[in-house]
């Protein structure tokens, strides 16, 4: 029997390792042994490690030998460790925790750096500094539907904040809040040449989440959907050219923008169409009963580029200093249309002709799938009836192409290059495939399903959300993980599965401990149309600005200036000593301290951290950071390197002294 089994090795490895050869010229072809086989070891450690022809065939599918590179790269959210991710694909191996909303040491994230504190401190709220968040939904810029590999956005659904990522150095540069809406959850998602980032609201509030009583929920509380300019030479998104239209305080859930046919609109689904606000020690049922008591909800249908329009004749009242469409503007103006979904949607994803919209109810086992045709003729037709606020709530018949039951709890759906889709089933914890099937009702087929282990909440395609996905790679990002792994304690990761989906039958090949933050969703792109640079451009550079700091120090113009009770020190960093080792100071000094790593090779980053004064910073090749402080007790601090940069990087300290 073992004999047999070993057999069977033989010939998956060997069949594994012929298709294996032609993929890329990065991937080395092993050196058979010399009778021309497989190294006679492989075998026993197959046999002595109990892996299956299935696990070899996995194996040889993510193995990415040291020293070669992925083919993808995926950027997940790190959820409320308000971070972001980025995953190498096949390998699963983490490249970069990027932080984003949340102090980050290593990267000198939100530990004294000047200008990351004055970014972090435009995602405050009212006063109130915050340094966490919830990020959700990243989203890569695109240039016609596709991904170009230039900029990352994503959300924060706690504070209602969204953040631009710059992927030349995989850095977070800006940090908006909405002026309106308090928390977020629709968001980001990009219009198909980056015009706009897409934030829908989630939980309904009154504008600047003032106080009013849950009982006038009906008049005062609202949702919102805001489009915020991005302004690609500047690279930031440009508050004073974003907008927002009011929406009615049903609790938008997730959106997505238009592409080709339908490129100009965005829809968002919605639950608590109940508008139920709770109230379980007052005699009320929970929220979880309350808000899913209707057997539809509403998708909000948004035409953006007319809302533009609208935003351009004046046709708005200003609030916090967003201009925002009432609801009558957008009832009158033709900007926003409801449709009825089935049972609190989750799911809203468009599918890469942009001729059909994906709808996943959470408590329905179908995926509804709707015509942007059918919806546009539904519009002209006039027929609809308003809902409470007056919006026009289309027919369900009249723009609904196709229900197809899928399994229990779908809520996203991806696509792939074959004219498939992929949605993920909660309840159920698998992954269907089914065929999209045009305007064929009949023609929707389920096609298989592969088991994920546990709880699936997105997934995410290679390329998935664009006008031309590429199949090959599925990641399932499965909330819980149970029995995976070797048990670290009552909290466990999250387990992120990839799974082939290259053949007709999904096999997961491969699970990863996600032990950092919980990722929501993810974008996955070819890792080569990133262009990330090595060094900055220049000695002395501001990363955040872009351009050379004006505290650029170079080697032999270090100092130490005072002027009267400040003290300013312009400080270089080179293997394996700071300019100058000594800095004395008067009690009561502020102190504010350039350092520019003067180094120009890769990878000669140096960090510095100031003893006892909660400073940490990331100063990489060519790099220029500033801090400031109050010297305000006396006493003889070490500072040092942070990155074992060289033999003698512990000598790379030096004395802060402040004299009482
Ligand atoms: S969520 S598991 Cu996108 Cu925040 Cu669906
Ligand atoms: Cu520089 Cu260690």
């Amino acid at each position: 029997m073992k004999r047999i089994v070993v057999l069977a090795f033989v010939l998956v490895m060997l069949a594994s390792l012929m298709l294996g050869c032609s993929k890329d010229d990065k991937t080395p072809t092993p050196a058979p042994d010399s009778q021309g086989g497989l190294p006679a070891d492989s075998m026993a450690i197959a046999a002595e490690r109990g892996l299956t022809p299935d696990d070899i065939n996995a194996a040889l599918m993510t193995y990415t030998p040291s020293g070669t590179w992925d083919e993808y790269i995926t950027f997940m959210s790190g959820g409320h460790s308000g971070n972001l991710i980025a995953v190498g694909v096949p390998s699963m191996r983490i490249l970069k925790n990027i932080a984003v909303f949340t102090p980050e040491a290593w990267q000198g994230y939100g530990f004294g750096n000047t200008e990351i504190e004055q970014m972090l401190d435009a995602g405050n709220v009212d006063g109130e500094t915050i340094r966490m968040g919830d990020s959700h939904h990243p989203a890569l810029s695109e240039t016609a539907g596709d991904y170009d590999g230039q900029w990352i956005f994503i959300n924060d659904k706690n504070s209602a904040r969204v953040a631009v990522i710059d992927l030349r150095d995989f850095e977070t540069k800006q940090i908006v809040k909405d002026p309106n809406i308090i928390s977020n959850h629709g968001a980001t998602f990009v219009s198909p040449n980056t015009d706009y980032i897409f934030q829908g609201a989630q939980y309904a509030t009154p504008f600047g989440w003032e106080y009013a009583p849950l009982s006038e929920y009906q008049e005062k509380y609202r949702g919102m959907m805001t489009a915020w300019k991005f302004d690609r030479e500047a690279g930031r998104i440009d508050p004073s050219k974003s907008f927002s239209i009011e929406l009615p305080p049903y609790w938008q859930d997730l959106c997505d923008a238009g592409k080709l046919v339908s490129d100009g609109w965005v829809f968002c689904n919605s639950f608590n169409t109940e508008m139920a606000t709770g109230g379980n020690m007052e005699g009320q049922p929970n929220f979880e009963a309350s808000v899913s008591q209707r057997d539809m909800d509403y998708m909000h249908i948004i035409d953006w580029k007319k809302a533009e329009q609208v935003v351009a004749a004046g046709k708005t009242e200003e609030i916090n200093g967003m201009p925002v469409i009432s609801i009558p503007t957008a009832i009158e103006e033709g900007v926003l249309y409801l449709a009825p979904e089935p049972k609190s949607p989750h799911g809203m994803d468009v599918t890469p002709d942009g001729k059909y919209l994906v709808v996943a109810g959470k408590l329905d086992p179908h995926v509804t799938i709707y015509s942007f045709d059918k919806i546009q003729k539904a519009i002209a037709s006039g027929n609809s009836t308003p809902d409470a606020f007056g919006i026009p709530i289309l027919n369900f018949d009249d723009v609904m192409v196709a229900q197809l039951e899928v399994g229990l709890g779908p809520l996203h759906t991806q696509f792939d290059d074959k004219g498939n889709a992929y949605t993920s089933l909660f309840l159920d914890s698998m992954v269907a495939k089914w065929k999209l099937g045009g305007d064929d009702p009949a023609a929707y087929v389920v096609l298989n399903k592969v088991p994920v282990q546990y709880n699936i909440g997105h997934l995410v395609a290679a390329e998935g959300d664009t006008v031309s996905p590429d199949g090959k790679y599925l990641i399932a990002l499965n909330k819980w993980a149970v029995d995976r792994f070797t048990p670290v304690g009552p909290l466990l990761p999250q387990n992120e599965q990839l799974i082939d989906i290259s053949g007709d039958a999904m096999k997961v090949i491969y699970d990863m401990p996600m032990g950092v933050g919980e990722p929501h969703y993810a974008q996955m792109i070819k890792a080569d149309k990133i262009h990330a640079i090595n060094t900055y451009p220049e000695v002395g550079w501001d990363p955040i600005s872009w351009q050379k700091s004006e505290f650029a120090t170079l080697p032999g113009e270090e100092r130490i200036e005072r002027n009267g009770n400040e003290v300013e020190v312009f400080m270089t960093s080179v293997r394996s000593h700071l300019t100058p080792d000594r800095v004395e100071v008067k009690q009561g000094d502020h102190v504010i301290w350039h350092i520019t790593n003067v180094e120009t090779a890769q990878d000669a980053t140096h960090g510095f951290q100031l003893d006892g004064h909660n400073i940490s910073l990331s100063i990489e090749p060519g790099e220029t950071a500033n801090f400031e402080f109050d010297a305000t007790n006396s006493g003889t601090y070490p500072y040092y390197c942070t990155e074992f940069c060289s033999a003698l990087h512990l000598e790379m300290m030096g004395y802060f002294q402040v004299a009482p």
